[in-house]
C-alpha cells in the first residue's frame, strides 16, 4: 500500500502535537522540517515519534563531516530517517548513510525540487543524483509530483528504490504521482485545512484505489 506522509510545517509545538494526534490513524509517518524544529526545539521529534515514525527533513547539504553531525543529531532525537540533498555529491551521501546505518535509520536523497526553481539547475542532474544516491546506499529518493514526466524518468532510473513525492495539494502536483511513487508527502493540504483528519482520511482512500 502507498504511504501517506504528513509534512508538519507548523511553528508551534503544541499545535503540531494536536494535529499529529488527530491524523495519526490515517498517516504512516510524520515529516518535520526547519519551521517546526527551529520554533519548537529538536525535542519535538521525540514527542512526535511516540505517535508516528519521524522523518527529519533537514535537507542536509554540507561537507561530509558537518552533514554527519546533523544526521547524528536527528537520529539521536528519535528520527527514523533523514533527508539529504542529492546535489552534495557522493562523499556527503556516503557519510550520511554511514551514520544512518549506526542507528538502523534510513536516508532519502532529494533529486529535484517540486517548485518551478527545481527545473533551473536540478532537473539537469537529477538522474545522475539517482545513480549516486543508489551507489552511496541511500534507501530512497524524493521526487516531484509537479512534473510527472520527470518523475517517470526518475522512477525508471531508480529501479526499486523507494520514492516519496511532495507537491500534491498546495503546489498543485498531480495525484498521478502515485503510479510511480511509494508514497506522497502532503503538508498544507492536511494541516492548513479546516479538518486535518478528514483531509488525511480522503487522501488515504485515494491511495488505496
Ligand atoms: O504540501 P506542502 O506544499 O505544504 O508541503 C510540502 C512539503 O514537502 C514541505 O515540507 C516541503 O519542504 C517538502 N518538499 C517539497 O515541497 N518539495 C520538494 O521538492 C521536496 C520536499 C521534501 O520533502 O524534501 C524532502
Amino acid at each position: 500500500m502507498k504511504q501517506l506522509i504528513l509534512a508538519l510545517d507548523v511553528m508551534d509545538g503544541e499545535k503540531a502535537m494536536e494535529i499529529a494526534k488527530k491524523v495519526a490513524e490515517h498517516v504512516d509517518r510524520i515529516k518535520v522540517n526547519y519551521p517546526l524544529v527551529l520554533s519548537a526545539g529538536v525535542g519535538i521529534m521525540k514527542r512526535l515519534s511516540e505517535i508516528k515514525p519521524v522523518i527529519a527533513d533537514f535537507k542536509i547539504a554540507d561537507v561530509p563531516y558537518t552533514s554527519s553531525l546533523i544526521a547524528r543529531i536527528a537520529f539521536e532525537n528519535s528520527a527514523e530517517s533523514v533527508i539529504v540533498h542529492g546535489f552534495v555529491g557522493s562523499d556527503t551521501l556516503r557519510e550520511v548513510c554511514r551514520v544512518a546505518e549506526e542507528f538502523g535509520g534510513k536516508v532519502y536523497a532529494v533529486t529535484e525540487l517540486s517548485s518551478p526553481g527545481g527545473e533551473e539547475f536540478m532537473s539537469a542532474v537529477s538522474l545522475k543524483i539517482v545513480e549516486k544516491a543508489k551507489e552511496a546506499g541511500c534507501h530512497g529518493l524524493i521526487a516531484p509530483s509537479t512534473r510527472i514526466e520527470r518523475l517517470r524518468e526518475i522512477r525508471k532510473a531508480a529501479g526499486d528504490m523507494e520514492i516519496l513525492c511532495p507537491g500534491i495539494g498546495a503546489q498543485k502536483g498531480s495525484i498521478e504521482a502515485v503510479k510511480y511513487a511509494d508514497g506522497i508527502i502532503v503538508g498544507r493540504g492536511i494541516y492548513a485545512s479546516g479538518n486535518p483528519a478528514e483531509e488525511a482520511r480522503k487522501l488515504r482512500r485515494v491511495l488505496k484505489i
